[in-house]
């Protein structure tokens, strides 16, 4: 009865699910027998014809006192020890967990895994594998809940907390944040994604994001950054206040603090307010609201907020372009000619960072005549680039590297490239001569 439960993700959730739904039907089931019995006997014994009849006195039933002492006990001391059962299984430390920090901050959340790789508001994790999160909050108390999963756990400032399951289903599921936790708690969602082993290591070695934000200028950095990390709930390009000032044209202005300090909104004092917000306090604002960004954000990331906020001078519509980058037309590559399709994923799979078409030298070889190209490989030996080389140096560029550079190309997977793509590829490098 009253079955209303999401769905089962999670190794503990039938078990979780089986208590909750015993506890609802016992509750069902006295509700209705006690409200049933007060009801019969309103109805039973009422006032009638005027006259008041009298009820039959029991007094004192011994064996009725034992039985619902006795059993309510059993059925309470049951749901106790298989809840503490569960509980148990559910705190049990597992030393071969996938461990993934998250950390929680108005309004979102930040996860890092073992190798380093970051994301937000969104995370993947292997499917039956036991995975551990390690909660903490940069600002105030959030809670991180996993309804498929039936794990729920608070994210305090200043201490580590954690949270165990071993998902059993692959998916897409939500993550809601249960403290209210300011304005834009309701907003503070994530999403999990439970992949196949395979796919998972593919998603977790993939650093294109990574890369792609190493080779963008500061100003597209911290424009990427403004969006992602939030502060765009708070401050506007367009001059409107929102709860900050608005960063249209902040750059260069004269700032009037609650502490009576006066400042010229220079480099130092943008990194400052970004960094140790509750250092100085802008006039007319109030305090303690924006989240500390101090070890959020690395050296180049402040460097590329500061330049995006310079660059709000009022002579570009900043407003639009960021609007409109989200809406930009999905190419589908494997509907073009190979020829075409080699050349979009040149463009678009980060090739364009390292790999010229002039001859000239960037991170790696010029893919001008790079096609049937002989040279040296670093160990001395020689090569040809033909189709199995090529091959080889997008799946596993570590074997053979040419002599003279560094072998920082990553490897692409099949999950980034498929075997079309490659083949594309070749046949759009053959032509850049
Ligand atoms: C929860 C809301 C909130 C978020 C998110 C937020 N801020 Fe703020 N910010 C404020 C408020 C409120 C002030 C004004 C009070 C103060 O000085 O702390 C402010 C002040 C500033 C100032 C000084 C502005 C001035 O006019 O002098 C800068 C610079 C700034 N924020 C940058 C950022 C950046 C960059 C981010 C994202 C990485 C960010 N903020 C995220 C609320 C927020
Ligand atoms: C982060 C920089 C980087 C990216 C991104 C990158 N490469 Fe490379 N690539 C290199 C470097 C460095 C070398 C030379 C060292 C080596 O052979 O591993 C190289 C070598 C190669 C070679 C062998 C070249 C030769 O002259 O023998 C091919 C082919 C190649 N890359 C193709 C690609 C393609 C296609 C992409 C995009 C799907 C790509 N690379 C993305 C850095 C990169
Ligand atoms: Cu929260």
């Amino acid at each position: 009865m009253f079955r209303y439960l999401p769905e089962q993700a999670s190794e503990v959730a039938p078990r979780i699910d089986w208590l909750h739904n015993l506890i609802t039907d016992i509750s069902v089931f006295f509700t209705v027998v006690i409200c049933g019995a007060m009801l019969y006997f309103a109805f039973r014994y009422r006032k009638r014809d005027g006259v008041d009849h009298e009820t039959p006195q029991i007094r004192g039933s011994n064996l009725l006192e034992v039985i619902w002492t006795v059993v309510p006990t059993i059925i309470c001391c049951y749901i106790a020890y298989y809840g503490v059962m569960i509980y148990k299984d559910m705190v049990a430390f597992k030393k071969d967990a996938v461990v993934i920090n998250a950390v929680g901050r108005q309004w979102a959340w930040d996860f890092e895994y073992e190798n380093g790789k970051k994301t937000n508001n969104e995370f993947a994790v292997p499917v039956g594998k036991p995975v551990k999160l390690i909660l903490s909050s940069t600002d105030v108390l959030h809670s991180f809940f996993i309804p498929a999963m039936r794990v729920k756990k608070d994210a305090v400032p200043g201490m580590f907390t954690s949270l165990s399951f071993t998902p059993v289903k692959t998916g897409e599921y939500t993550s809601f944040c249960t403290e209210y936790c300011g304005k834009d708690h309701s907003a503070m969602l994530a999403t999990l994604k439970v992949l196949p082993e395979a796919e998972y290591e593919r998603w977790l070695n993939d650093r294109t994001d990574e890369l792609l934000a190493a080779a963008m200028s500061p100003v597209e950095l911290g424009k990427k950054l403004y969006a992602e990390k939030g502060c765009n709930a708070c401050h506007s390009l367009d001059g409107a206040k929102i709860i900050g000032p608005s960063f249209l044209k902040l750059y260069g202005q004269e700032r009037e603090c609650e502490s009576g300090n006066t400042f010229t909104a220079d480099e130092e004092y943008l990194r400052d307010s970004i960094l140790n917000p509750r250092h100085e306090i802008v006039k007319g604002y109030p305090a303690q609201l924006m989240p500390v960004f101090e070890g959020q954000l690395d050296e180049r990331e402040v460097k590329g907020l500061v330049a995006f906020i310079r660059s709000l001078d009022g002579s570009a519509p900043v407003v639009e372009e960021v609007a409109q980058e989200e809406e930009v037309a999905v190419v589908d590559p494997s509907t073009l000619s190979p020829e075409e399709r080699g050349k979009w994923i040149y463009e678009n799979k980060l090739c364009i960072t390292c790999h010229t078409l002039d001859g000239s030298r960037l991170v790696g070889p010029s893919f001008k005549n790079a096609y049937g190209r002989q040279g040296k490989l670093a160990d001395g030996s020689d090569y040809e680039a033909n189709d199995e080389y090529i091959t080889e140096s997008l799946r596993n560029p570590g074997a053979k590297v040419v002599e003279g550079y560094a072998p920082a190309m990553p490897p692409y997977g099949a999950g980034q490239l498929s075997d079309d793509d490659i083949a594309g590829l070749i046949a759009w490098m053959k032509t850049v001569k």
